[in-house]
């Protein structure tokens, strides 16, 4: 009964809507006045933003690849300066060195004793040398070779002191360190030097037969030259 009087009304929404949308025309009725309601109405305002969905939310994905290394930071500042420390290093290096030099004098002492004994045993001392042989007899080549692989040289002597020992130790006929091999007739050293002293036998050196460079010392200490291929004792010196 209530709905006669507003029959008009519906009648006028059904003709200008399509039948299809009823919806449409029962939104119509909530905005349309009670005497008329137009065709074509203007669209209204904007409404506001809705609240977020209640849908749910996706499980999370796997971590992304690590980015590139960033820049390399400016340096730190200094740290605080340290504590002094103390000086038991020293302490021990100077109780090392100390033990060190007691073992060096030890050594020394020993050392000297060792050279007394040889000399007493095998050669024999004369002013600051020791003349020592072992009694083998070779070409004067190898008597140099011998006793500078033994850090010495050939037995030189520079006085009649030193003649007699070398004499003494040899208790033969041995080279000495001594040759006219670089020019005829002028013996030298082999240490370098022109003779200072000599002891020659009468007539000697007379550069006997195909030439004779070289010198030995015989039982009686006198020299004679003779050739330096021939072999007679080794007898070197070093110092004392
Ligand atoms: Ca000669
Ligand atoms: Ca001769």
């Amino acid at each position: 009964m209530l709905l006669l009087p507003l029959l008009p009304v519906l009648l006028l929404c059904v003709v200008s809507t399509s039948l299809s949308k009823s919806e449409t025309c029962e939104n119509t009725l909530k905005t349309c006045s009670v005497v008329a309601c137009g065709r074509d109405g203007r669209d209204g305002p904007k409404g506001e933003k809705g609240d977020p969905g209640q849908s749910l939310r996706g499980l999370q994905g796997p971590p992304g690849k690590l980015g590139p290394p960033g820049n390399v930071g400016a340096p730190g500042m200094s740290g605080p300066k340290g504590q002094k420390g103390d000086r038991g290093d020293s302490k021990v290096l100077e109780a090392k060195v100390a033990n060190l030099e007691a073992e060096l004098s030890i050594l020394k002492s020993e050392l000297e004793h060792t050279k007394k004994l040889h000399a007493f045993s095998m050669g024999k001392k004369s002013g600051k040398k020791l003349f020592v042989s072992n009694h083998e007899m070779m070409p004067f080549s190898k008597v140099k070779a011998l006793c500078t692989g033994l850090r010495g040289t050939v037995a030189i002597p520079r006085n009649s002191e030193e003649n007699s020992a070398i004499q003494e130790v040899a208790k033969g006929v041995a080279f000495l360190g001594i040759t006219d091999e670089m020019t005829e007739g002028q013996f030298m050293y082999v240490t370098g030097g022109r003779l200072t002293y000599n002891n020659w036998r009468m007539n000697e050196p007379n550069d006997h037969g195909l030439g004779e460079d070289c010198v030995v010392i015989v039982e009686n200490g006198l020299w004679n030259d003779i050739s330096c291929l021939a072999s007679f004792i080794a007898v070197c010196e070093f110092p004392a």
